[in-house]
């Protein structure tokens, strides 16, 4: 592991859950392997794997107020569920405080929990590692979507954010779905759907 990288986990291991240390761990790890089989540089995708939830140490409300001091735009949704507002976080300290100048890594960060219509390969490893790396809980659907992932990215894709959706709409608070995840899902649907 080059030296900045092992400083990086070093620091996310002092400030992470060891829960979620060991989730990033996880989801570094799988974007690598994905990179592998996908064609993505293996050492970038393993960086925005180990960044991906750098603000997850920090509490909803003061995620709003970094937001709010740093002039980070926030939208109406991530007012009513703060915590999505640890993705556009993590992705200004990416640039702005582990000083990483690779605007696709920090866009990978930022969009990892909603994911967005049209995702770059770097974006889509990232959305799809963080479902599925080893610790993840188990979820429904989860075994059918990691027996997709080697097949056919754009299906995986698909296939997490209609379980995500069906998630959100079972936990009884449709007011609470990001616009971003539905058109996601709609933008997957019509690329691949079945
Ligand atoms: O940070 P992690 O727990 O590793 O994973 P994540 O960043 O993907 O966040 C997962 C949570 O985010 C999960 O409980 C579902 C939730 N989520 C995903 N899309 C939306 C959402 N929550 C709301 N309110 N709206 C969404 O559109
Ligand atoms: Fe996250
Ligand atoms: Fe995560």
């Amino acid at each position: 592991m080059e030296d900045n990288v092992r400083e990086l986990c070093a620091y996310l291991k002092k400030t992470l859950k060891p829960s979620r240390y060991e989730h990033t761990i996880g989801v570094a790890y799988t974007a690598a392997n994905m990179a592998m089989r996908y064609g993505e540089d293996v050492k970038r995708a393993f960086l925005a794997g180990v960044l991906h939830d750098n603000a997850k140490n920090v509490s909803d409300d003061e995620l709003l107020e970094f937001c709010e001091k740093n002039k980070i735009e926030v939208r109406e949704i991530e007012r009513t569920s703060k915590y999505l507002l640890h993705a556009k976080v993590g992705a200004y300290h990416v640039k702005n405080t582990f000083h990483i100048e690779d605007p696709e890594i920090a866009s990978a960060v930022c969009y990892h929990t909603t994911g967005k219509p049209n995702m770059t390969l770097l974006e889509k490893i990232i959305f799809t590692a963080d479902y599925i790396e080893p610790n993840r809980r188990e979820i429904p659907g989860l075994a059918e979507v990691r027996e997709m992932v080697y097949k056919d990215l754009d299906q995986t894709v698909y296939l997490i954010a209609k379980n995500t959706l069906h998630y959100l709409r079972s936990n009884k608070n449709d007011a609470n779905i990001d616009p971003l995840t539905l058109e996601t899902y709609e933008y997957y649907k019509n690329l691949c759907g079945r």
